[in-house]
Protein backbone atom coordinates (compact mmCIF):
# COMPACT_ATOMS: atom_id res chain seq x y z
CA UNK A 1 0.00 0.00 0.00
CA UNK A 2 0.98 3.60 -0.94
CA UNK A 3 0.47 4.58 2.55
CA UNK A 4 3.09 2.26 4.14
CA UNK A 5 5.77 3.87 2.65
CA UNK A 6 5.08 7.36 4.06
CA UNK A 7 7.79 7.67 7.04
CA UNK A 8 7.78 10.79 9.14
CA UNK A 9 11.42 12.21 10.08
CA UNK A 10 10.35 14.80 12.09
CA UNK A 11 8.06 17.80 13.70
CA UNK A 12 9.05 21.32 14.77
CA UNK A 13 7.72 24.53 16.14
CA UNK A 14 10.27 26.94 15.67
CA UNK A 15 12.06 28.37 12.44
CA UNK A 16 15.57 27.40 13.94
CA UNK A 17 14.23 23.70 14.33
CA UNK A 18 13.53 23.82 10.77
CA UNK A 19 16.35 25.24 9.69
CA UNK A 20 18.62 22.80 12.24
CA UNK A 21 16.05 19.74 9.51
CA UNK A 22 16.66 21.65 6.87
CA UNK A 23 20.23 21.96 6.94
CA UNK A 24 21.26 18.18 7.78
CA UNK A 25 18.81 16.69 5.19
CA UNK A 26 19.37 15.61 1.67
CA UNK A 27 17.85 18.22 -1.14
CA UNK A 28 15.01 17.47 -2.66
CA UNK A 29 17.09 17.60 -6.08
CA UNK A 30 19.30 15.39 -4.63
CA UNK A 31 16.80 12.18 -4.07
CA UNK A 32 16.31 9.44 -6.31
CA UNK A 33 13.57 9.43 -9.08
CA UNK A 34 10.29 8.34 -6.99
CA UNK A 35 10.70 9.68 -3.95
CA UNK A 36 8.63 12.42 -2.56
CA UNK A 37 9.23 15.31 0.61
CA UNK A 38 6.24 16.71 2.39
CA UNK A 39 6.02 19.26 4.82
CA UNK A 40 2.56 19.47 6.34
CA UNK A 41 0.84 20.90 9.35
CA UNK A 42 1.11 19.07 12.82
CA UNK A 43 -1.89 16.69 12.79
CA UNK A 44 -2.19 16.54 8.92
CA UNK A 45 -1.06 13.36 6.57
CA UNK A 46 0.40 14.37 3.57
CA UNK A 47 -2.42 12.21 1.89
CA UNK A 48 -5.83 12.92 0.03
CA UNK A 49 -7.85 10.93 2.94
CA UNK A 50 -6.43 12.82 5.62
CA UNK A 51 -9.84 15.20 6.91
CA UNK A 52 -7.81 18.21 6.34
CA UNK A 53 -7.47 17.00 2.64
CA UNK A 54 -10.06 15.30 1.58
CA UNK A 55 -12.68 18.21 -0.08
CA UNK A 56 -8.81 20.02 -0.93
CA UNK A 57 -6.57 20.10 -3.80
CA UNK A 58 -3.23 21.69 -4.62
CA UNK A 59 -1.44 24.45 -6.52
CA UNK A 60 0.66 22.50 -8.56
CA UNK A 61 3.84 23.47 -10.62
CA UNK A 62 5.42 20.81 -12.92
CA UNK A 63 9.38 21.30 -13.58
CA UNK A 64 11.11 19.77 -16.58
CA UNK A 65 14.29 17.65 -15.98
CA UNK A 66 16.05 20.62 -16.71
CA UNK A 67 14.69 23.02 -14.15
CA UNK A 68 15.76 20.25 -11.14
CA UNK A 69 19.50 21.43 -11.14
CA UNK A 70 18.49 25.10 -11.12
CA UNK A 71 15.12 25.82 -9.96
CA UNK A 72 13.68 22.73 -8.06
CA UNK A 73 15.42 23.37 -4.78
CA UNK A 74 14.95 27.21 -4.26
CA UNK A 75 11.05 26.59 -5.43
CA UNK A 76 10.68 24.17 -3.02
CA UNK A 77 12.78 26.18 0.10
CA UNK A 78 10.76 28.96 -0.93
CA UNK A 79 6.89 26.96 -0.80
CA UNK A 80 8.40 25.56 3.25
CA UNK A 81 9.56 29.33 4.04
CA UNK A 82 5.91 31.23 2.80
CA UNK A 83 4.25 28.00 4.94
CA UNK A 84 6.54 28.72 7.75
CA UNK A 85 6.36 32.23 7.86
CA UNK A 86 2.84 32.40 7.13
CA UNK A 87 3.21 34.28 3.97
CA UNK A 88 -0.52 32.98 2.86
CA UNK A 89 -1.61 35.75 5.26
CA UNK A 90 -5.30 35.64 6.23
CA UNK A 91 -5.48 32.24 3.61
CA UNK A 92 -2.74 30.56 5.73
CA UNK A 93 -5.46 28.52 7.37
CA UNK A 94 -6.57 27.00 3.96
CA UNK A 95 -2.89 25.46 3.47
CA UNK A 96 -2.41 21.82 4.43
CA UNK A 97 1.08 21.09 3.55
CA UNK A 98 3.26 21.12 0.42
CA UNK A 99 5.08 17.96 -1.47
CA UNK A 100 7.77 17.58 -3.48
CA UNK A 101 7.84 14.34 -5.65
CA UNK A 102 10.75 13.46 -7.61
CA UNK A 103 10.05 11.84 -11.29
CA UNK A 104 12.54 10.79 -13.77
CA UNK A 105 10.34 13.28 -16.49
CA UNK A 106 8.73 15.56 -14.91
CA UNK A 107 8.93 17.21 -10.94
CA UNK A 108 6.13 18.17 -9.18
CA UNK A 109 5.77 20.85 -6.14
CA UNK A 110 2.28 21.17 -4.82
CA UNK A 111 0.78 23.29 -2.77
CA UNK A 112 -1.97 21.27 -0.67
CA UNK A 113 -5.17 23.66 0.17
CA UNK A 114 -7.69 22.05 2.22
CA UNK A 115 -10.98 23.54 0.35
CA UNK A 116 -10.92 22.88 -3.60
CA UNK A 117 -14.12 24.94 -4.35
CA UNK A 118 -12.67 27.78 -2.49
CA UNK A 119 -9.17 27.67 -3.99
CA UNK A 120 -10.05 27.11 -7.79
CA UNK A 121 -11.41 30.34 -7.88
CA UNK A 122 -9.21 32.18 -5.76
CA UNK A 123 -6.64 34.36 -7.91
CA UNK A 124 -4.48 34.62 -4.63
CA UNK A 125 -2.46 31.43 -4.32
CA UNK A 126 -1.43 31.96 -8.13
CA UNK A 127 -0.57 35.77 -7.56
CA UNK A 128 1.50 35.09 -4.36
CA UNK A 129 3.43 31.98 -5.92
CA UNK A 130 4.22 33.68 -8.71
CA UNK A 131 5.45 36.40 -7.28
CA UNK A 132 7.32 34.36 -4.27
CA UNK A 133 8.83 31.32 -6.10
CA UNK A 134 10.30 33.74 -8.86
CA UNK A 135 9.82 31.36 -11.69
CA UNK A 136 9.72 32.08 -14.89
CA UNK A 137 6.05 33.72 -16.16
CA UNK A 138 5.71 31.11 -18.64
CA UNK A 139 5.50 28.19 -15.99
CA UNK A 140 2.26 27.20 -15.08
CA UNK A 141 0.44 26.62 -12.28
CA UNK A 142 -2.67 24.84 -12.39
CA UNK A 143 -5.06 23.92 -9.07
CA UNK A 144 -5.68 19.78 -9.04
CA UNK A 145 -8.55 18.50 -7.10
CA UNK A 146 -7.60 15.58 -4.73
CA UNK A 147 -10.83 13.74 -5.88
CA UNK A 148 -9.92 14.29 -9.63
CA UNK A 149 -6.64 13.31 -9.09
CA UNK A 150 -7.18 10.02 -6.89
CA UNK A 151 -10.10 8.76 -9.79
CA UNK A 152 -7.46 9.31 -12.79
CA UNK A 153 -3.98 9.08 -11.15
CA UNK A 154 -0.42 10.54 -12.12
CA UNK A 155 -0.04 12.62 -14.95
CA UNK A 156 -3.47 11.93 -16.59
CA UNK A 157 -5.22 14.39 -14.22
CA UNK A 158 -7.01 17.44 -16.05
CA UNK A 159 -6.12 20.30 -14.87
CA UNK A 160 -8.96 22.58 -13.22
CA UNK A 161 -7.14 25.76 -13.48
CA UNK A 162 -4.25 26.46 -15.71
CA UNK A 163 -2.85 29.89 -15.41
P1 LIG B 1 1.97 10.49 -7.10
O1 LIG B 1 3.14 10.01 -6.36
O2 LIG B 1 1.22 11.64 -6.52
O3 LIG B 1 2.36 10.93 -8.58
O4 LIG B 1 0.92 9.33 -7.27
P2 LIG B 1 3.11 10.19 -9.79
O5 LIG B 1 2.02 9.57 -10.63
O6 LIG B 1 3.80 11.26 -10.51
O7 LIG B 1 4.05 9.18 -9.23
C1 LIG B 1 1.29 8.04 -7.68
C2 LIG B 1 0.40 7.01 -7.04
O8 LIG B 1 0.66 6.98 -5.64
C3 LIG B 1 -1.09 7.29 -7.14
O9 LIG B 1 -1.66 6.83 -8.33
C4 LIG B 1 -1.60 6.52 -5.93
O10 LIG B 1 -1.66 5.15 -6.20
C5 LIG B 1 -0.51 6.77 -4.92
N1 LIG B 1 -0.81 7.95 -4.09
C6 LIG B 1 -0.30 9.18 -4.18
N2 LIG B 1 -0.84 9.98 -3.24
C7 LIG B 1 -0.55 11.39 -3.03
C8 LIG B 1 -1.73 9.25 -2.52
C9 LIG B 1 -2.59 9.54 -1.41
O11 LIG B 1 -2.67 10.64 -0.90
N3 LIG B 1 -3.33 8.49 -0.95
C10 LIG B 1 -3.27 7.24 -1.53
N4 LIG B 1 -4.04 6.28 -1.04
N5 LIG B 1 -2.47 6.94 -2.56
C11 LIG B 1 -1.70 7.94 -3.07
Amino acid sequence: MWEENLREITTFDTVEDFWSLYNHIKSASELKPGCDYSLFKKGVKPMWEDKANKEGGRWLINLDRKQRENDLDNIWLEILLCMIGEAFEEHSDEVCGATVNIRPKCDKIGLWTADADKSKGEDFFRRKLKERLSISPKQTIQYQIHKDTQVKSGSATKNTYVL
